[in-house]
């Protein structure tokens, strides 16, 4: 990487701010236009509970909130906040509804150009999902999911599907989100029914290198279909810190990192590293990974793309092992940290930590496509006017950027910031509506009622300021 350390106190020019949400988390319409099921179909208590059987009423992810039918409203909504991004994910199973057919179903193509003509007609760059924790029910049950080399293949077609429609007009591409939970959450990150109990070591590190594999491909595909496209990896960034100064924790917290670096390491450098070929070695692991495998590798990303909520502690005294409340990789809490309602810790310097570590590992350019508040909301009436006082977003998501800019003011590479849920969707880890994240409030219930009329947050006019100054409206908090 040759480009210059740049010196700024201040968002560089051309930033990309925008939203970020998953096609099962908002699209809903989960048997419309020839989609086929997919493993969100029948997860109606996100990880909480083992998939049903399936799709069942109580599912809130069948009509989600709607965007199938009302992404023109919404995209415009997006607008008027001054979005110069947008990541959605394309449902693998609307593409190809059981995942292995040969080709593309093209109502499911069509509504994704509507989707783009949408976002073109308003001047917002498409950020793009390949894969966002929805599988093809089919993959799932058929093969089990990524443990199979099978998938590689029918990753590659959608792949090739993806990149010879929308190649011209997408630019930023993402493999597969947070890759690296598969290691915790085997089903709904890599389509995986076995229960993570009975998964062998070995099933579950050979999924991960079909998945990496597959990843690879895809990059490999880009650049020979749409030469102008970036494709990035993504994954969930967890700054893990020692409990206490005793260096068995920093150790340990040195090998909880690996979990996640091994993702990133493999993705940028084009092999595994030396960390995890002597975790295989020890643990009596044996990949198959072939000279083509091995080849594919070699492509590595263009950019790192990464989720940020929390960050964790570990300690090498297994007396105080506990794991914390959390998001999917769980984790010690921090004795310094205030949590969220759902106790996701609260940690906006271990963002510019975190930012600071990748870029000198990777040397690569960042985007974060992932951070917000999963809280609950009030509807209440101001001024006549429907909405939700917020201000605990608005200082959650102020003191996140503010870090992020120190970052930048480090020498950090980072070509945008997309908030989670920027309109309020469906929870991925509990399945719920009153996990809300975004700027825009949807009336849905967790009973499956409410009109999904939207409505603007008082966080909706604070976004739209804060981009519209590229950064000056926000408030100095930490540094
Ligand atoms: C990430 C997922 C998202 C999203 C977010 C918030 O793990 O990529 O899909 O949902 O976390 O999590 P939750 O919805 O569980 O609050």
């Amino acid at each position: 990487m040759t480009k210059k350390q740049s010196v700024t106190t201040t968002f560089p020019e051309g930033f990309l701010w925008g939203g970020a949400t998953a096609a099962n988390q908002i699209e809903g319409a989960f048997a419309e236009g020839g989609k086929g099921l997919s493993i969100q179909d029948v997860m109606p208590r996100g990880i909480q509970t083992p998939p049903t059987e399936g799709p069942t009423e109580d599912n809130l992810k069948l009509e989600a909130i709607d965007f199938y039918h009302r992404y023109e409203q919404d995209i415009a909504l997006f607008a008027e906040m001054g979005f110069k991004v947008f990541r959605f994910s394309i449902a693998w199973s609307r593409i190809f509804p059981h995942g292995d057919e040969e080709t593309p179903n093209e109502e499911g193509l069509a509504f994704y150009d509507r989707v783009l003509d949408e976002l073109e007609r308003h001047g917002i760059e498409p950020l793009v999902t390949i894969s966002h924790y929805e599988t093809p029910l089919h993959l799932a049950r058929t093969y089990n999911g990524w443990t199979s080399r099978e998938l590689i293949g029918f990753y590659e077609n959608y792949c090739r599907a993806l990149f010879e429609r929308y190649g011209d007009r997408v630019k930023y591409w993402l493999t597969f989100n947070e890759i690296n939970s598969v290691l915790h959450e085997p089903f709904l990150s890599g389509g995986i029914p076995t229960p993570k109990e009975d998964l062998s070591q070995q099933d579950l590190y050979q999924a991960i290198h079909h998945e990496l594999v597959a990843s690879a491909r895809a990059t490999r595909l880009a650049r020979e279909i749409a030469p102008g496209a970036q494709v990035g990896c993504m994954i969930i960034a967890l700054p893990v810190y020692p409990l206490t100064p005793d260096p068995t924790d920093v150790v340990a917290a040195m090998h909880t990192a690996h979990d996640s670096y091994a993702f990133g390491d493999i993705h940028c450098r084009g092999e595994y590293p030396g960390y995890l070929l002597r975790h295989f070695r020890e643990n009596g692991i044996e990949l198959e990974i072939t000279d083509q495998d091995r080849e594919d590798l070699a492509h590595t990303v263009d950019f790192v793309s990464f989720s940020y909520y929390m960050s964790i502690c570990e300690t090498g005294d297994p007396t105080k092992k506990v794991k914390g409340a959390g998001n999917i990789m769980g984790g010690i809490p921090n004795p310094t940290l205030q949590a969220s309602e759902w106790g996701w810790q609260i940690d906006p310097q271990g963002l510019r930590v975190v930012m600071n570590d990748y870029w000198e590992r990777w040397q690569k350019p960042l985007f974060i496509v992932e951070n917000g508040l999963g809280a609950v909301d009030e509807l209440v009436e101001v001024d006549g006017v429907k909405t939700v006082v917020d201000d605990y977003r608005i200082a959650y998501l102020n003191d996140h950027l503010v870090q992020a800019r120190e970052a930048i003011a480090d020498g950090v590479d980072l070509l945008g910031y997309t908030t989670w849920g920027c309109i309020d969707l469906v929870s991925a880890s509990t399945a719920q509506m009153s996990k809300r994240y975004g700027f825009i409030y949807v009336d849905r219930n967790d009973d499956r009622t409410g009109t999904l009329e939207r409505y603007r947050k008082k966080s909706f006019e604070w976004y739209r300021q804060v981009i519209a100054t590229n950064g000056a409206a926000l408030h100095q908090g930490q540094q």
